[in-house]
């Protein structure tokens, strides 16, 4: 895609007087959200514009490299047309329109930038998801969101074949992949030949924007909507104060494309603030391919999760010279004071830890400048008002363990999510008083740091992904030798905790071998949906505690797993 660039400039940008400054007022509260927001035509096309004057210092937007020899480098005014030229691919042939549904499942390959852009350009609803979504999660994502379009990569496309004729709503499927597909459209065969003029839909700040789908305790993923506003304007501070970026710092995070922590820390933050994102594509996350990177490549700010730090500090740091890192971020699930102890005595950096939900997106932080205290997860970030509340929504003192809430008056913070997407009871039941409830439980202390404390409800949080039992289990019981099981969190050293399950076999299976029996259950969990969830560890039990009315009381297995009574 890099050789296709036209240099001549980008069709009716249009240009709102918008700066950061207001972006920054907005999320303070100061001022309030216009009634148009359009992250494409009102932050990247600016940037754009700031390119060319040499308000911004010359240097690319995205730098995506392969790790086998291919680089792509966009400056902002590459990028746009590049993504006029795929929003033109989604509008026609694509023949979809502003509003419209559309699942992106692609690994991290610039075109999943392109296409994220491309559907903020068109008013598309951006649906992404992990390459590790198995036939079923397709199924049930298409069929809940009724998407009307799909863009994959080939990787995924046996997969979205294998069900697509039970999905009535889609109709356009996009293939990333040089090679063409009976049945697909070739998005690479269709940008060639699209053109670069497309001026941005004038979309509502309240409009929406992206759909991600999250895990709960019970039932199949949520599907938690974001606006324009609450995207493209809500992570303003987060970017300047958090990430530290200016226009010359250049970002590696490294989470996966199907999380929110991407679109935080991947698109909105760091192009708020006009900084460079860097991409590695890295097909299997490895330790040692992280570290080479950042002595081979100028990235100043580093972004991924504590299991990854975990990793890094068991290697020797002291033998690599980090190019020019300077600043460490983490999130999506606890940091272990020891290790960021680490981290700090073998490079000289500290972790500066976020805490945050795909619903809201980051709640705590410990921003740059401020001091840490080892352990916490930092003080509330704006636009929010944190605070712990007890089960009447009652606000707790210092010092008591309670449920981390965002306070709702004066009114509903506009970088919110809007709703869960039909489903009005779940989306009503984040509410308490005049809280939002995270379902997360903390205590604050005096000076207003935050401390984890750990979930309210069954969720696991491994390796930075929550993961709903139900899901698991509901993987397990399609295996003939499982009667039953209950999924709950065990502690481990690098992931921080694991998703283990007690299960109950079948008369069939009560004499196999249970070794090679949990690798076949694993296998098949990975099968059946997205590998990250399989149960790293298995435990064959008689039977599962259960109350008087035969409810499996997944607590006391936690409980017991993690040594308490
Ligand atoms: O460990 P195993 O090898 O036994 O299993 C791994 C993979 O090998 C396997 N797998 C992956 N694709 C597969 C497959 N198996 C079969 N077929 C396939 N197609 O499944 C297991 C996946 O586990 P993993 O993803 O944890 O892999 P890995 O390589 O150990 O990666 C470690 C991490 C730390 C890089 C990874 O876990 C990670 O990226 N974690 C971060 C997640 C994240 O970004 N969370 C943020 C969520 S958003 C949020 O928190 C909101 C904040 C505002």
């Amino acid at each position: 895609l890099g050789r296709s660039v036209c240099r001549h400039l980008h069709a009716g940008p249009r240009l709102r007087a918008l700066s950061l400054a207001d972006c920054e007022a907005m999320n303070r509260g100061d001022r309030p959200l216009p009634e148009r927001f359009n992250f494409a035509g009102d932050v990247l096309d600016q940037w754009a514009r700031k390119e060319e004057t040499g308000e911004r210092p010359a240097g690319p937007a995205l730098w995506w490299v392969s790790g086998q020899g291919a680089e792509v480098k966009w400056s902002f005014g590459e990028l746009g047309t590049l993504s006029r030229k795929a929003a033109n691919v989604l509008a026609q042939p694509g023949g979809l329109a502003r509003g419209d549904r559309v699942a992106v499942i692609l690994p991290r390959v610039p075109e999943w930038w392109l296409v994220n852009v491309a559907c903020m350009r068109t008013g598309l609803v951006f649906m992404p998801g992990t390459t590790q979504l198995t036939a079923k999660d397709i199924l049930y994502r298409l069929r809940a969101s009724k998407a009307k379009g799909l863009v994959a990569s080939e990787e995924v496309a046996p997969a979205v074949e294998a069900v697509v004729s039970e999905c009535p709503d889609l109709k356009t499927k996009l293939l990333v992949s040089p090679r063409s597909r009976p049945g697909w459209l070739s998005f690479q065969e269709l940008f060639q030949c699209a053109s670069a003029e497309h001026g941005p839909v004038d979309t509502g700040s309240r409009e929406p924007a992206a759909i991600y789908f999250t895990s709960g305790t019970t039932g199949s993923p949520k599907m938690a909507q974001h606006s324009h506003g609450s995207l493209g304007i809500g992570y303003t501070l987060c970017g300047r104060h958090w990430l530290d970026l200016k226009p010359s710092d250049t970002i590696w995070n490294l989470s996966d494309t199907g999380w929110i922590k991407a679109a935080i820390g991947s698109v909105f933050a760091p192009w708020l603030q006009g900084a460079c994102v860097f991409v590695h594509q890295m097909a299997q996350f490895d330790p040692d391919t992280l570290l080479d990177t950042l002595t081979t490549y100028p990235i100043t700010t580093l972004c991924c999760a504590p299991t990854v730090y975990r990793m890094l500090v068991q290697k020797d740091l002291e033998r690599y010279q980090f190019l020019q890192l300077r600043h460490c971020l983490t999130g999506g699930e606890p940091l272990n004071a020891e290790v960021r102890e680490q981290w700090k005595r073998q490079t000289g950096l500290d972790l500066h830890e976020g805490y945050g939900q795909t619903e809201v997106g980051i709640i705590c932080a410990n921003l740059k400048g401020q001091d840490i205290k080892p352990g916490s997860m930092g003080k509330g970030v704006l636009p929010y008002d944190v605070q712990i509340i007890d089960e009447d929504g009652n606000i707790l003192p210092a010092g008591k363990e309670g449920e981390i809430a965002l306070s709702l008056k004066p009114a509903r913070p506009f970088s919110f999510f809007s709703e869960y997407v039909d489903n009005p009871g779940k989306t009503a039941a984040t509410e308490r008083g005049d809280f939002y409830v995270t379902g997360d439980r903390g205590v604050k202390d005096s000076d207003g740091y935050f401390w984890f404390v750990g979930r309210a409800d069954d969720v696991i949080i491994t390796s930075g992904y929550r993961i709903g039992p139900f899901e698991v289990e509901s993987a397990l019981i399609e295996h003939p030798a499982v009667v039953e099981s209950a999924v709950v969190s065990s502690p481990d050293p690098v992931r921080g905790e694991v998703v283990k399950a007690f299960v109950v076999l079948s008369a069939p299976y009560k004499s196999s071998d249970p070794e090679q029996l949990t690798r076949e259950l694993q296998e098949h969990v990975k099968n059946v949906t997205a590998p990250y969830k399989y149960p790293r560890k298995v435990e064959f039990v008689e039977q599962l505690p259960k109350t008087i009315t035969g409810k499996i009381k997944r607590n006391v297995l936690r409980d017991q797993e993690w040594g308490r009574t």
